[in-house]
C-alpha cells in the first residue's frame, strides 16, 4: 500500500532523526531529504487512511489559494480556522486586547474594515500564485509596481496545453523579495509538471514538513490540484511525486508512533470532479466528491505555532 511510504518515513524520522530545537521551541526529530510517489492514474487521491484527515478544510484552502486571496476572511466565513492563529496573535500583540479566537473570527466575518485591517496574511501562497509582483523600470532608474502581476497558474495552464513537453512547467510561492511580509514563508513552495502520453504528473518540493499535521493536507491538496489541472487540460492524472527537505515530527506528536503506526492502511478514496468549468478558477467546493473514504479514527495532535 502506498501509504506505507509515509508510515515508513515517520518511523525513520522518529528512530533515526536528529533531535533539534526548532523555531517554535517545541523540538522535533528531523531528517533531510525524502521522496514519496503516488499513482493517481486510477482516479484515487492520497488521503491518509491511518487516521481521519479532515479534507474539507484542505479543499477549501486549495480553492482559496487559487482565488489569489491573502485574507483569512473567505476561509473563516467557510468555517476554516487553519490560518486564524497568525492574525489573531498579531491583533492581540498590537492592541493588547485579550480577544477570544471566536470573537476575533466573528469580527472578521461581520466587519469589512476590520477584516481588511486585521485579516491580511501578507503576500502568502495565493498572492504569489496568481499575482507575483511585476516591476517595470522607469527612465529615472526607479521601478514601478504594475497593478497586475504574473498569474503563474494561468501561465501554467496555457503552457500545459500549448507546450506540454516544456521543462519549465513550474509555479512557486517562494518570492525572496516578499518573504519578510508573509505570515508564514511557503512550506509547499515549488510545483513542477510533466506530461507524457496525455498523463500529467507533478513534483512538489516542500522545504519543511510537519509529518504529523502538515503532510496529510499538503499531499492531498497537491494531488487534488493535479486532478484539476489534468481535467482542465483534457489530460489524465499520472503520478504525484513528493519531495520533502526538512522532514520532521514534533516531539509532542508521539501518538503518531504509539497509535498511527500500529494501524494498517486501507484503500485510498477516489476523487470525482463532477463539472469542468471554463477555467481552473471557477471550481466550487461542491464540484468535488471523495468516494470510499473509510479511515481509522482521527488522532488529535497539538499544533506548534
Ligand atoms: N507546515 C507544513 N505544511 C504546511 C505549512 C506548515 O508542514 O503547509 F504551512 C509546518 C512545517 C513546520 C511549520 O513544522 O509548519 C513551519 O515552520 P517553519 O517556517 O519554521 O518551517
Amino acid at each position: 500500500h502506498p501509504e506505507h511510504q509515509y508510515l515508513d518515513l515517520v518511523r525513520r524520522v522518529w528512530e533515526e532523526g536528529s533531535t533539534r530545537i526548532d523555531r517554535t521551541g517545541v523540538g522535533t526529530r528531523a531528517l533531510f531529504g525524502a521522496t514519496m510517489r503516488f499513482d493517481l492514474s486510477d482516479g484515487t487521491v492520497p488521503l491518509l487512511t491511518t487516521k481521519r484527515v479532515f479534507w474539507k478544510p484542505a479543499l477549501r484552502e486549495l480553492l482559496w489559494f487559487l482565488s489569489g486571496s491573502r485574507n483569512i476572511r473567505p476561509l473563516v466565513a467557510d468555517g476554516v480556522h487553519i490560518w486564524t492563529d497568525w492574525p489573531l496573535a498579531k491583533y492581540r500583540q498590537q492592541t493588547g486586547e485579550a480577544i477570544s479566537a471566536e470573537d476575533f473570527e466573528l469580527r472578521i466575518i461581520t466587519d469589512d474594515a476590520f477584516a481588511e485591517r486585521w485579516g491580511d496574511l501578507g503576500p502568502v501562497y495565493g498572492a504569489q500564485w496568481r499575482n507575483w509582483p511585476r516591476y517595470t523600470p522607469t527612465p529615472d532608474g526607479q521601478f514601478t509596481r504594475e497593478p497586475h502581476g504574473h498569474d503563474q497558474i494561468s501561465t501554467l495552464v496555457h503552457q500545459l496545453q500549448s507546450n506540454p513537453h516544456s521543462r519549465r512547467l513550474i509555479f512557486s510561492g517562494w518570492n525572496v523579495a516578499e518573504i519578510d511580509q508573509m505570515a508564514l514563508p511557503p512550506c509547499h513552495m515549488t510545483y513542477q509538471y510533466f506530461v507524457e502520453d496525455k498523463r500529467l504528473s507533478c513534483i512538489l518540493y516542500q522545504r519543511s514538513c510537519d509529518l504529523g499535521l502538515g503532510f496529510a493536507f499538503n499531499i492531498f491538496e497537491a494531488s487534488v490540484l493535479l486532478h484539476m489541472l489534468a481535467k482542465q487540460c483534457k489530460m489524465l492524472p499520472g503520478e504525484m511525486v513528493w519531495m520533502g527537505a526538512d522532514c520532521h515530527a514534533y516531539l509532542n506528536h508521539e501518538a503518531l508512533i504509539t497509535t498511527q503506526l500500529q494501524r494498517d492502511p486501507r484503500p485510498f478514496p477516489k476523487l470525482h470532479i463532477t463539472r469542468t468549468p471554463d477555467s481552473i478558477f471557477e471550481y466550487k467546493f461542491d464540484d468535488f466528491v471523495v468516494e470510499g473514504y473509510d479511515p481509522h479514527p482521527a488522532i488529535k495532535l497539538p499544533v506548534a505555532v
